[in-house]
């Protein structure tokens, strides 16, 4: 049985052309695995399917899309507003925010990660609002180059704040992991969103794996039906940052 493969956090940008190189690794990769899961975040933002794809990031989601393997993908808190247009021109199939599902005989949860930062009061009550289909039907019917402007301010803005937050705040919060795991009747989460990389073993038994955010180097998650690993690679190495090796 042949490995799948869950990455989140590529921010494909302009700004961002470093990630294309690792993207490369990943596409040699996932020519060989049972299926890719993109949690959320792929693009830096995304105001709608007709926001203009430079050249080199069309190439990369047209290696994407041509993978033999089948694709998902789960939102992220920049990139909610990508619809069926981009997901047909992916190959990917969208799924709800929270998915448990058994891959290789583990049962995980999968989820972008945003919604556990329960101590960002702040950012919340803006998800919230800007999640709303109110929010969605008024803003994709704005032009183009509106919803664009929006987007890059938004975008400073939350540079800006990110930078005054203290730093657990940012971060999962550790009851909201719990009640999700509960609700979910599982005891490991995959997600991305905070660019924390790691595997975290909680005393409560639970296991939340945290992929990374991409530039030089791609972070994934591989999963096997021995093991899962949490990887950094670039075009020329791969490294196994921590690995694990869940009970049968
Ligand atoms: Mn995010």
């Amino acid at each position: 049985m042949a490995e799948v493969l869950i990455i989140a956090d590529v921010h494909l940008a302009p700004a961002n052309r470093a990630a294309l190189q690792p993207w490369q690794a990943l596409m040699r990769r996932a020519a060989k695995a049972d299926g890719l899961y993109l949690l959320g975040d792929l693009f830096d933002y995304w105001v709608g399917d007709d926001q203009p794809i430079p050249a080199e990031i069309g190439a990369a989601l047209d290696q994407l899309a041509a993978l033999p393997c089948p694709k998902f993908f789960i939102s992220g808190n920049r990139d909610f507003l990508i619809g069926q247009e981009l997901l047909d021109r992916m190959g990917a199939k969208p799924l709800p925010d929270v998915a448990t599902l058994s891959i290789n005989d583990h049962k995980l949860v999968l989820c972008h990660g945003d919604t556990l930062c329960t101590d960002d009061v702040a950012y919340q009550a803006m998800r919230q609002q800007l999640r709303s289909p109110a929010f969605r039907c008024d803003f994709l019917s704005k032009p183009l180059d509106e919803r664009l402007a929006i987007a890059l301010s938004l975008r400073a803005k939350s540079r800006t704040e990110s930078s005054s937050k203290p730093e657990d705040i940012m971060d999962v919060n550790p009851a909201a992991v719990r009640a999700l795991l509960k609700a979910e009747a599982a005891v490991i989460l995959l997600h991305g969103h905070t660019h924390r990389p790691a595997i975290h073993r909680e005393a409560s038994g639970i296991t939340r794996i945290v992929t990374g955010d991409w530039g030089a180097k791609g972070w994934l998650i591989a999963i096997t039906p021995e093991q899962i690993t949490l990887e950094c690679f670039t075009g020329e190495m791969t490294e196994i940052v921590d690995t694990l090796k869940p009970a049968a």
